[in-house]
């Protein structure tokens, strides 16, 4: 057993499902996915959940609020990881983070890149600020579910050795 449950955090970072809650469906997604009995035991607990627009003082504010007063275990961030004008997600989380973990982001991308070669459309970026890791995912459901289909297996030891 690894002890208490890894606290996380999911934030959706997206206009359309900012403007109707109705249209978040990766939200959701990596929650059930985090705490599906099918593949349990899984050890987390879904703290905080939010959407939010693709806006540089939005997606700011909510993961250093989430960390410098949450204290999140682990925060995973979906959307706006692409090359459009307002995909500034990982341009805005690069920042806040005080270590980066480059090994984490290369999961993500060469996992991805087996299942698509648009994968190379996303712009990852990975590491920890403080004692909480951050992860920006893609916005589809589909990669959700990849990208989270690579990240679980190394995802408790992860967490485990920063506690
Ligand atoms: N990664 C995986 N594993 N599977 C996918 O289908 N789609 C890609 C990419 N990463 C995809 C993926 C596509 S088509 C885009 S445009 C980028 O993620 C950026 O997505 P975002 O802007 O919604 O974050
Ligand atoms: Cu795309």
């Amino acid at each position: 057993s690894l002890g208490t449950a890894f606290t996380v955090g999911i934030v959706t970072v997206s206009d359309t499902a900012c403007a109707n809650p109705a249209h978040d469906k990766s939200g959701p997604l990596l929650q059930d996915i985090l705490t599906s009995t099918e593949t349990a035991p899984l050890p987390y607990r879904i703290d905080k959940t939010a959407i939010i627009a693709d806006d540089a003082s939005q997606i700011t504010n909510m993961v250093c609020d989430w960390v410098d007063n949450q204290h999140l275990d682990l925060i995973l961030l979906t959307g706006g990881t692409g090359f459009a004008e307002r995909d500034v997600t990982p341009d805005n989380i690069a920042p806040l983070l005080t270590r980066t973990t480059p090994g984490i982001t290369h999961l993500l991308i060469s996992s991805s890149l087996l299942k698509t070669p648009f994968a190379a459309l996303s712009r990852p970026v990975s590491g920890f600020r403080n004692k909480t890791l951050i992860i920006t995912l893609p916005g589809s459901p589909k990669a959700c579910r990849e990208n989270m289909d690579a990240l679980l297996p190394v995802l408790p030891h992860a967490l485990q050795l920063v506690r």
